[in-house]
């Protein structure tokens, strides 16, 4: 039996993670596979419910201080994340690693000290950059309601996932696989959706166990 595939989707707030995500989910059920969706932060854990303080800025909270809570976050739901995928169940998830490091470092940390507490974590097989401008997407419904959702900070964090998709891209490369693939996500639905549908088509099957690590 191969292990699910570890899709993941990452972008400025309201790029249109969520909806390809789900487009993608449901597109691949219906050709009968297993999948499941996943999120983070995911804010129904304790760490979860303290990071959805600071978002919706009930609580607040030093930029080294939050950048830890996403990180275990991350950790706290890595075994049941990894028995998903080794149980033959593709996982979609929503942020991950990269927001964690693209976010921090936009706000001035050190970036090599953002990586250091996500080291160790499963590398995903996929990762699917929905590119937008700050301005679009600030556009879109629901803006402006959490803490990061300004387009001055916006441009920032999307600087920080610019030198971020250059050095995945590099290593997708060497690696002579696409594991990172950026795309514009000022297209229409259907069409972002059937490009998505050929990158994940193409992720190399693995056996259970055979993971990639997020690593220096
Ligand atoms: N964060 C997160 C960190 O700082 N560190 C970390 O480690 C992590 C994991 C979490 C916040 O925390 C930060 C990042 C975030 O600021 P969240 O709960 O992940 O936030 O929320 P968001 O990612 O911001 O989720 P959003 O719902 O805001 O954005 P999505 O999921 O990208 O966008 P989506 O799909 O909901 O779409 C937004 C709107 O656009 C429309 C949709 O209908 C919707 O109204 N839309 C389109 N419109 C036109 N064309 C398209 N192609 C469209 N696609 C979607
Ligand atoms: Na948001």
């Amino acid at each position: 039996m191969l292990r699910g595939k570890f899709i993941l989707f990452e972008g400025l707030d309201r790029s249109g993670k969520s909806t390809q995500a789900r487009k993608l989910a449901e597109a691949l059920k219906e050709r009968g596979s297993r999948v499941e969706q996943r999120h983070y932060p995911e804010r129904s854990t304790q760490v979860g419910s303290a990071i959805n303080s600071y978002l919706t800025k009930t609580k607040s909270l030093n930029d080294q201080a939050i950048h830890l809570l996403f990180s275990a976050n991350r950790w706290e739901l890595q075994q049941a994340l990894v028995d998903l995928l080794d149980s033959g169940v593709t996982v979609v998830v929503d942020r991950y690693v990269y927001s964690g490091v693209a976010f921090s470092s936009a706000k001035g940390l050190d970036r090599e000290w953002c990586w250091q507490s996500d080291f160790g974590l499963v590398r995903p097989d996929l990762t699917i950059f929905l590119d937008i401008s700050p301005e679009e997407a600030s556009s879109r419904g629901g803006y402006g309601e959490e803490i990061y959702e300004k387009v001055s900070f916006q441009s920032k964090v999307k600087a920080e996932f610019a030198l971020i998709a250059a050095k995945e891209e590099i290593r997708s490369s060497e690696a002579g696989k696409a594991s990172w693939v950026s795309l514009n996500a000022q297209t229409s639905l259907e069409t972002l959706h059937a490009q998505i549908l050929s990158h994940v088509d193409a992720v190399p099957d693995r056996l259970p166990g055979d993971y990639d690590f997020m690593q220096k």
